[in-house]
């Protein structure tokens, strides 16, 4: 899979792309990632890519010329490429996008910055992503969260042989197994730390009774701290009855 990123700030992706799962996934070569900087498609000595808002007001807004002729060249006809655009009053970013973007061969992602671009841009732009409802200085930040989310959804990416854009995978967190509940509390040694001991039954080898705790916790934490995730997760029937009836007394 390749990513081009389109962006007034390249240098700006050079550790995270050097580090972890990414390092990793470009050396082996499952993926590509290219980051192209907008000042390559200006003209004018000073390589401007802003300019005052028609109808004055605050801030500069990013031309339109440098964007159409990055896209002409990144995102032309038949390139196959897929251009999204990282703005605030994009469509939220959660694991279903990133499972739907991780079924391109080519993903173009264009950074704008907080105080806008040319409106005419979107008319070259797929569809546009936030990553929530917080201000950034530009999309550089978001862009690099949608490239690690979608990465590690490449089939191979990750050190298993599971295909990872299965329909299992792509709804949740997968500390549930991708069900779309919360994680379920993790423990390594020392069984007892500061007086803080790890739950019994993980330490029983009772490998049916720690899995139905483990699921247990998932279902609980999540009714209490992100409820609205039950909306979708795929609990059974018998566990939505739970989990309308509130806290256990
Ligand atoms: C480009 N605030 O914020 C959250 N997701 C994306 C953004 C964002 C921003 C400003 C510019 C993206």
């Amino acid at each position: 899979m390749r990513f081009d990123v389109i962006t007034i700030f390249p240098r700006f992706f050079d550790t995270p792309l050097d580090t972890g799962l990414l390092y990793k996934a470009r050396e082996v070569g499952l993926i590509t990632v290219a980051c192209h900087d907008l000042r390559t498609w200006t003209h004018d000595r000073h390589r401007t890519v802003d300019d005052a808002p028609f109808g004055g007001g605050a801030g500069m807004v990013m031309r339109p010329e440098p964007w159409f002729e990055a896209l002409d060249e990144l995102a032309g006809p038949g390139s196959g490429a897929h251009v999204v655009l990282l703005a605030p009053d994009g469509a939220r970013f959660d694991q279903r996008a990133a499972a739907r973007l991780a079924t391109r061969q080519r993903l173009v992602l264009c950074c704008g910055r907080y105080e806008g671009v040319d409106e005419r841009v979107r008319t070259r732009v797929d569809e546009v992503i936030s990553l929530g409802d917080f201000v950034l200085a530009g999309g550089e930040t978001a862009a690099l969260a949608v490239i690690e989310a979608v990465a590690r959804l490449v089939p191979g990416v990750l050190g298993n042989a599971e295909s990872a854009t299965d329909e299992s995978f792509s709804t949740a967190s997968e500390g549930d197994g991708g069900l779309g509940l919360l994680e379920y509390p993790q423990y390594t040694r020392p069984a007892s730390y500061r007086g803080l001991d790890v739950p019994e039954v993980l330490r029983s080898g009772d490998h049916g009774a720690v899995a139905r705790w483990r699921r247990a916790q998932s279902v609980e934490r999540t009714r209490r701290l992100r409820p609205d995730l039950l909306a979708t997760a795929d609990a059974t029937d018998q566990e939505r009855d739970r989990l309308a009836e509130g806290p256990r007394a």
